[in-house]
């Protein structure tokens, strides 16, 4: 079972985290030791302690699967088998082979950008990023182990002689635009995955030139390196899901061509790591492998019965289509964005009045957010993230779809009152089941959920019309995706939106997931606003003393508080991070949580020194708080502070 048969002496042995993952370059890597300074540097950390907590959840997880998984009868079991036996005849049948997809990805992308401008950083060790936190690697740096979403002082530990070079966004957008240049000559309708990532339909292009997969490939990548002076690596296969994992098998500057056909897919398949699939990340693939014992692709099939027993249909349909090897084969249209969210990270605190308009500035964010997007919606997420860094989620879903600041807070309130008394240092809110709302007074240019739908999929003259003040019920229902690309109707099966935490939620209940439906709170929306209007105080609050509908709107008066954070991290459009720009998609969910925690550590650790400073400065010579210049000041104050390391923010807490 999960990690409890380590010996008790190498306790760094079950330490996995992202940083021990390897990446493409580091097979030479001895892991080993990699585990025991990334375990040694982070432990006692409150990273470290937040690791272990959802350790233990995942932990419990695989407990009950597997408890589930001895539970199976002999009845059961041969009854799922014939399920199951049935579902891979029906997705064979599915299979398509006609296609050809190419997956192509830069490699080492921000250090290679950077080697280029600098080329005396050639054959050095580079990270791009901070002591904090680590974007990418070169491939020199690999051999040590170091690797991106690695804090830096980790990575200079694993590699002393490690060259750093801060992160320079605009340079690697100007050279992203470069590529994406080059990929439109060979597939006008391309899906960016990230900014250094790319699926091609090759299929005509390899019939109008009269060329193989292999060639094209070839072309491409020379076509790339001369605009750019960059390399990239390739993959070739009959659809996406292993076009990508054959990106990376020849990586750096190769490339790796799947032949069409069912056979050369079943090898190829058959011994491969489930964790190299898109998709499966650290967590499933723990589930998978210490409930069920499922470590290759092949097994994923061999052992179909039991995951038709323990996962939904939907999980289940993903892991057996993994395990044959079928992927996408169509260009992905794009669905609308399934929820809009906004969060905010401060600097602890325990104090409710200061977390209760801490609340109703998120709330005033989401909702003009929402009114910006011309979007209302019907179920509401509170994510708090507690001192110890544990996130929880609370969600309730209406009977009417809501968009107003005051409807949003009131309903984000129910939610927060009963988690107090609570310590908090980030509080998001998130609404999903979204629709699109057409305000009588709304501006005429005010962007409708039709323009979320671009590329041929769904056309906004597809979709349903809608007329003034109406709420567009039903469209889109029952979508289970989020503002990513998908599959036409008729085909489920895509290697990028069928992602881990759709996978998990058949295990729920995670502290740090929010795929459970066990905090859904059903409540009538009709006592949304009572008693809930910004600007009072928690007390009365609390005792409903507030006169219904006062207009007191405190939002935007008060935010001199100098522990506040400006610019906390969030998802750009859903998949970039506002702070350094990298791509995520949200079904990435697990390193979306690692990348904002280091965000996090970072602004903390400014936190930090800042108030080392005022405590070390005389209080005479203190830059006075006003309300005017009180950001201000703070802002440049911390870009005079000489930051604290952020090791000290990882300092075990007993020193
Ligand atoms: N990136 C980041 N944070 C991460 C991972 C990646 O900011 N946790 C950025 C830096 C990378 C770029 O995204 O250069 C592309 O990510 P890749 O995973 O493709 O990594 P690289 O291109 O750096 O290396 P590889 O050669 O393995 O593709
Ligand atoms: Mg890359």
């Amino acid at each position: 079972m999960a990690a409890s048969g380590v010996e008790e002496d190498r306790p760094w042995q079950s330490y996995n985290t992202v940083y021990t993952n390897a990446k493409a370059g580091m097979e030479g890597v001895d892991k080993e030791r990699v585990q025991k300074i990334v375990y040694e540097m982070s432990k006692g950390s409150k990273y470290f302690e937040n690791e272990q907590r959802k350790e233990s959840t995942i932990n419990q997880k695989i407990e009950q699967l597997h408890s589930c998984y001895l539970k199976l009868t002999e009845n059961d079991i041969s009854h799922f088998q014939m399920l199951a036996d049935t579902r891979v005849l029906e997705l064979e049948a599915m299979r398509d082979l006609s296609k050809l997809w190419l997956h192509v990805d830069m490699d080492a992308f921000y250090a290679a950008v950077e080697t280029l401008e600098n080329p005396s950083l050639r054959d050095k060790p580079l990270a791009v990023g901070s002591m904090s936190m680590i974007c990418t690697a070169n491939y020199e740096a690999r051999r040590y182990g170091v690797r991106a979403a690695m804090p830096g002082f980790i990575a200079r530990k694993l590699c002393p002689s490690l060259v750093f070079v801060p992160t320079n966004l605009k340079k690697y957008s100007h050279y992203s635009d470069l590529t994406r240049k080059v990929f439109s000559k060979y597939d006008s309708n391309f899906v960016a995955a990230s900014l250094d990532e790319a699926y091609l339909d090759i299929t005509r292009i390899c019939i109008d030139q009269e060329k193989s997969g292999e060639e094209i490939a070839q072309q491409l990548r020379t076509g790339i390196f001369e605009a750019t002076g960059l390399t990239c690596s390739a993959g070739v296969a009959p659809n996406r899901l292993l076009a990508k994992v054959c990106s990376d098998i020849n990586k750096p500057n190769g490339q790796f061509v799947l032949p069409s056909d069912r056979e050369a897919v079943m090898t190829f398949i058959s011994s491969l790591p489930i964790r190299k699939i898109s998709g499966i990340g650290k967590v499933t693939e723990q589930v998978l492998r210490h409930a069920l014992g499922i470590q290759t692709c092949e097994e994923m099939l061999r052992k179909r019965a039991f995951i038709f027993a323990l996962f939904s249909s939907r999980s289940a349909d993903f892991f057996l289509s993994v395990g044959l090897g079928i992927g996408a084969t169509n260009t992905p249209s794009w669905r609308p964005r399934k929820s809009i969210s906004t969060e905010r990270t401060f600097s602890t605190t325990t104090d409710e009045a200061m977390i209760y308009q801490k609340l109703a500035n998120v709330a005033e964010t989401l909702s003009s957010d929402m009114q910006e997007d011309g979007l209302c919606g019907r179920t509401l997420t509170l994510k708090l993230k507690t001192a110890s860094f544990e996130v929880r989620t609370r969600a309730l879903s209406l009977q009417r779809y809501i968009f107003s600041k005051d409807d949003i807070l009131a309903h984000a309130y129910k939610l927060l009152k009963a988690e107090l008394p609570v310590s908090l240092r980030l509080i998001g809110l998130r609404m999903s089941h979204l629709n699109e709302v057409k305000l009588a007074a709304a501006d005429p240019m005010q962007k409708t959920l039709s323009s979320y739908m671009i590329s041929d999929g769904i056309s906004a003259k597809d979709a349903p019309s809608s007329t003034c003040g109406d709420v567009r019920e039903d469209f889109h229902k029952d979508d289970p995706g989020v503002a990513f690309p998908i599959e036409n109707e008729d085909s489920f099966l895509s290697d990028t939106y069928i992602n881990e935490m759709e996978c998990l939620s058949d295990l729920a209940d995670q502290s740090d997931l929010d795929i459970s439906s066990k905090n859904l709170i059903l409540c009538d929306a009709s006592e949304s606003l009572q008693n809930l209007q910004s600007g009072h105080s928690m007390e009365q609050l609390k005792k409903n003393e507030l006169p219904v509908n006062e207009e007191i709107n405190v939002l935007g008066a008060k935010d001199t508080v100098l522990s506040e954070m400006d610019g906390q991290p969030f998802w750009i459009d859903d998949s970039r991070c506002s702070f350094c720009g990298f791509e995520l998609p949200p079904s990435f969910f697990i390193e979306r949580q690692e990348h904002l925690d280091y965000h996090l550590a970072e602004v903390l650790q400014k936190e930090e020194s800042q108030h080392v400073l005022a405590q070390r400065t005389p209080p005479k010579h203190r830059p006075k708080r006003t309300k005017e210049s009180g950001r201000k000041k703070h802002k440049s104050s911390l870009r005079e502070v000489k930051h604290i390391p952020i090791d000290f923010f990882f300092a075990k807490e007993k020193q």
